[in-house]
């Protein structure tokens, strides 16, 4: 029960409304997961961004001068990192900041291995928190922070990461991909998609809870709920409980009622005027926006002046 996820559940079980941070989510079998709905058909951003940065990585290229160094926040996909390093001038540095080691050693080999001369130093840390980056060489800092992870933070700790990115990155710039408001529908269906994915991703946050923890949470007894929050602009995910239970968790029992929901999630979606306004407050100058011809995500180019 020391594990900060422990710790966490506890609290936010024993509070009312009961929401945890969706950081619990990425266990190995969540990560599994989350890859799969990158797949899934009705889970537009993977494909739609990885389409943005096909288009338009000759003119991040462009802004971003020759070897300069790339700095990714997280446990991005090899996928998106690799249509800018090959569209960049001689790319000096690949700084990959994630809070698992493993992830980061397997990127880094297979990195090394397909751009000759490119030094890859990835760093295991929190990017949430302060880190401190090895000194800068002599091309420009790009930090890039895909997939719209930025919509899962609350606004305050949106604010405070990209006042954070702002400072880190001085003189160089931030590639960030947000995902935009739209047709409410296509939200929807985007969280709850026909093959389960997303419920089972959703889910396995109790059942993670059950294996590293010992609780006692009955899967079947929990009902997925996603929906979009029009005033809010963001996706909320809930698990609500179909009949009432009392589960143990670490020593501690708690009677939840039917009906009764954990808060697992939001994801908050942007207007490029909106995400530009946020970016400028955390002290960077917005450059370009680039979107796809649907207007459903978009990838923003911000100088860290
Ligand atoms: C990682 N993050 C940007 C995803 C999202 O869309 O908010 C996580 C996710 N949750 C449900 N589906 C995907």
């Amino acid at each position: 029960m020391t594990t900060g996820f422990g710790r966490d559940l506890v609290a936010a079980l024993a509070a009312q409304p009961r929401s945890i941070s969706p950081k619990y989510f990425y266990d190995a079998e969540g990560s599994r997961l989350f890859d799969r709905i990158c797949e899934l058909p009705e889970y537009y951003p993977t494909r739609t961004e990885l389409g943005i940065l096909q288009r338009h990585a000759g003119e991040m290229g462009a802004l971003a001068g020759p070897g300069c160094e790339i700095v990714e926040f997280g446990a991005g996909s090899l996928r998106k990192v690799r249509l800018l390093l090959q569209a960049f001038e001689a790319p000096a540095r690949y700084v990959p900041i994630d809070i698992s080691g493993e992830y980061l050693r397997d990127a880094a080999a297979v990195l090394r291995r397909e751009f000759a001369g490119l030094d890859v130093q990835p760093l295991v840390a929190d990017y949430t928190q302060a880190v401190a980056l090895p000194p800068a060489g002599k091309g420009r800092r790009i930090g890039f922070f895909p997939g719209s992870t930025l919509g899962n933070f609350t606004p305050e700790e949106a604010l405070a990461f990209l006042q954070g990115a702002a400072r880190l990155l001085q003189g160089g710039a931030l590639i960030l991909g947000a995902d935009l408001v739209k047709d409410p529908n296509v939200l929807h269906a985007a969280y709850n998609d026909g093959a389960g994915v997303t419920a089972a991703f959703n889910l396995n946050l109790l059942a993670r809870a059950n294996r590293e923890l010992g609780a006692n949470f009955q899967l079947a007894n929990y009902a997925h709920y996603a929906f979009y929050n029009a005033p809010l602009a963001r996706i909320e995910m809930h698990l609500v409980a179909r009949e009432k239970q009392v589960v143990a968790v670490g020593g501690e029992r708690f009677a939840i009622a039917e009906g009764e929901a954990l808060h697992t999630e939001n994801s908050y979606k942007f207007t490029i005027a909106g995400l530009r306004d946020l970016a400028s407050r955390a002290g960077f100058r917005p450059g370009p926006a680039w979107t796809d011809p649907e207007r459903l995500f978009s990838v923003h180019w911000l100088h860290a002046p």
